[in-house]
């Protein structure tokens, strides 16, 4: 049932003991809004526990508060609500399992399977980080430099550091109310952007990898088993495929195991979320990805096929 932000702030209000968790595979938006959101409403007094069903990234660890996310292991009673961001129930792993409470879920992904009790869902926001700032204006929270610091690096990291078409005045404005806290954001970006010695070296591989398709518009950078062995993260590299001149959709497509493929696409004009839920995925229109159940080089043929078909047919927006 969808609703408001204020009544999604009327339910919180009347909970005491809530959980929060973001979607497996964290990002900096899933992580920072739950962190945000902890933060505020430990400061109003409810007992909160945080959850992630996965490891957090070592880059990740700038967010205030990181190591008081708990792993799921067993069930846990009298929860009053169960508060799930940047993705539906179902991407949050195991932690869906350890407890029975009502669901209210915010989220900005088109591609939201809608199965939450409550859903705040707003497409229009480059970031779940944008709703939570929404979200503590209606709860009229006492907003600190850590509530802050969360914040600002969910909604920069989810827009490209206001970067990418999903940037609008209002996540300029939320970042500018931000920074009166005392937030950083040189330190924020350089944390971030910061790359280990041999990831770097392992990205000239990755770049060399690049083949263009459809007379240009589609650029794929693979990431195969020798990549994946031999870098600890590939973030930022499918920004090297993006800024191809003349490319509109850039894919990097990463080995996982024999028979399983990671698809990362970014667009200029085609709407890649549409492609991604085709290929049984999800996303956002310019940002996008999918895990296909086949070999890297099966895979890369499946996607350039697929792209090339949602150009076909025109499926494009401005
Ligand atoms: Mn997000």
């Amino acid at each position: 049932m969808k609703i408001t932000i204020n009544e999604a702030a009327v339910k919180i209000n009347d909970a005491q003991s809530i959980i929060i968790a973001p979607h497996v595979n964290p990002d900096c938006d899933g992580l920072g809004s739950t962190l945000g959101l902890y933060h505020a409403l430990i400061k109003k007094g409810h007992k909160v526990r945080i959850f992630v069903d996965d490891d957090i990234p070592e880059a990740y660890h700038i967010l205030p508060g990181w190591e008081i996310f708990e792993r799921p292991v067993q069930k846990i009673d009298n929860v009053d609500l169960f508060i799930v961001l940047d993705a539906e129930p179902e991407r949050t792993g195991r932690v869906r399992e350890i407890t029975d409470a009502p669901i209210l879920n915010f989220d900005h992904h088109r591609s939201n399977t809608k199965t939450a009790d409550f859903l705040y869902l707003a497409p229009e926001r480059a970031a779940t980080g944008e709703i939570i700032y929404e979200l503590l204006t209606a709860l009229d929270v006492d907003m600190d430099h850590d509530i802050a610091m969360s914040i600002y690096t969910a909604i920069a990291t989810d827009c490209g550091f206001f970067r990418y078409s999903n940037t609008t005045a209002f996540t300029m404005y939320t970042a500018g109310k931000l920074l009166e806290y005392g937030v950083k954001p040189n330190l924020i970006s350089e944390a971030l952007e910061e790359k280990k010695y041999a990831d770097l070296k392992t990205m000239a591989d990755v770049i060399y990898s690049i083949e263009l398709h459809n007379g240009g518009a589609i650029a794929v950078a693979s990431a195969d088993k020798a990549v994946m062995e031999k870098c600890d993260s590939t973030e930022g590299f499918i920004d090297c495929v993006r800024i191809i001149k003349g490319v509109d959709v850039a894919v990097l497509v990463k080995y996982a195991d024999e028979a399983l493929t990671r698809v990362s696409m970014r667009s200029k004009k085609t709407d890649v979320a549409a492609v991604a839920e085709n290929l049984g995925g999800g996303g956002h229109i310019r940002a996008a990805g999918c895990s296909l159940n086949m070999p890297l080089d099966e895979a890369r043929k499946r996607v350039i096929a697929a792209i090339s078909e949602a150009m076909m047919e025109k499926q494009n927006v401005d």
